[in-house]
């Protein structure tokens, strides 16, 4: 049986994963903050497809945290088949000179640094296997720049950068690296983008019908039931209704 560890699980895109590769038969190691919801999503997919499930609830952006919790792996668990460096968030959307330096740290330490702790733990067993396959969540805000979007698309644009590095220095590994770079997706990351302000959060997707967590388990579906000589770059995937960062058409 194959393990997948994906971060971030306790929400949207994560969580939607998890339950999609325990359909697909994997084993999987669910992670996020949030205790209750990381118990209730175990609870979920064993009764759902019977696979073995460890919880493990740690901050990625805590490097300490990181390492006890993956070091420490049961044996049944240790062999990782694919990892999903998806545990990530914006915080803010004013324009970078109004904007809080709280906010910036919070992002770089989540989609950056997180996502270097997390691939720094699991890729050595990778290369022991040599084999493995690696998918970052990325976003269209690592191809394109927009209004208020700054210190995000920045830390997209290191997880694009990121994601062109590992496949250069893993190739010889027989490591398959891969990104998904999604746009506008109704989960949580409007909510804690806008501090929690819930008005401000669905004023997002007014008018137009974003992206589901589900259409992003698609593409990861596709992307790690492709034959082993087969990796896929990159899966950019919008909504019909959003042409790119800035322009939208709204109903
Ligand atoms: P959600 O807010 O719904 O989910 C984010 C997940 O990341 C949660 O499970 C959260 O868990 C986890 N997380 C956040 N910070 C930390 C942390 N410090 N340590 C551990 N886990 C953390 O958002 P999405 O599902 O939408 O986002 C998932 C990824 O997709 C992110 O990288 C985001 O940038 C990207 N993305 C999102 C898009 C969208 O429009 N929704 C579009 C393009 C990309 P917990 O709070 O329990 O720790
Ligand atoms: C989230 C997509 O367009 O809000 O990564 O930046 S967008």
């Amino acid at each position: 049986m194959k393990t997948a560890l994906i971060t971030g699980t306790t929400s949207g895109f994560g969580r939607e994963i998890a339950l999609r590769l325990a359909k697909l038969g994997y084993q999987v190691i669910i992670t996020g903050r949030r205790k209750e919801l990381l118990e209730s999503l175990e609870k979920e997919i064993k009764e759902k497809y019977s696979v073995p499930v460890l919880s493990l609830c740690f901050d990625v952006r805590n490097n300490q945290q990181c390492k006890e919790n993956l070091e420490s792996l049961p044996s049944e668990f240790q062999n990782i088949d694919l990892l999903v460096n998806n545990a990530g968030l914006a915080a803010g959307a004013s324009p970078f000179n109004e904007s809080n330096l709280d906010d910036f740290e919070r992002m770089i330490d989540t989609n950056v640094k997180g996502l270097l702790y997390i691939s720094k733990l699991i890729i050595p067993g990778m290369i022991k296997n040599q084999s493995g396959h690696i998918v970052n969540i990325s976003s269209i805000a690592g191809i394109e720049v927009y209004p208020g979007g700054h210190v995000y698309c920045a830390t997209k644009h290191a997880v694009n950068a990121l994601t062109k590095g590992m496949r250069i220095d893993l190739v010889k590994h027989g490591i398959r690296v891969s990104s998904i770079s999604p746009g506008m997706a109704e989960t949580e990351f409007s909510l804690v983008r806008y501090h929690g302000d819930a008005e401000k959060a669905k004023n997002v997707y007014k008018g137009l019908e974003p992206l589901h967590a589900e259409d992003i388990a698609d593409a990861l579906e596709f992307i790690v039931t492709r034959p082993p000589h087969v990796m896929i770059n990159d899966i950019q995937i919008n909504p019909t209704q959003q042409a790119n960062t800035y322009i939208s058409h709204r109903k």
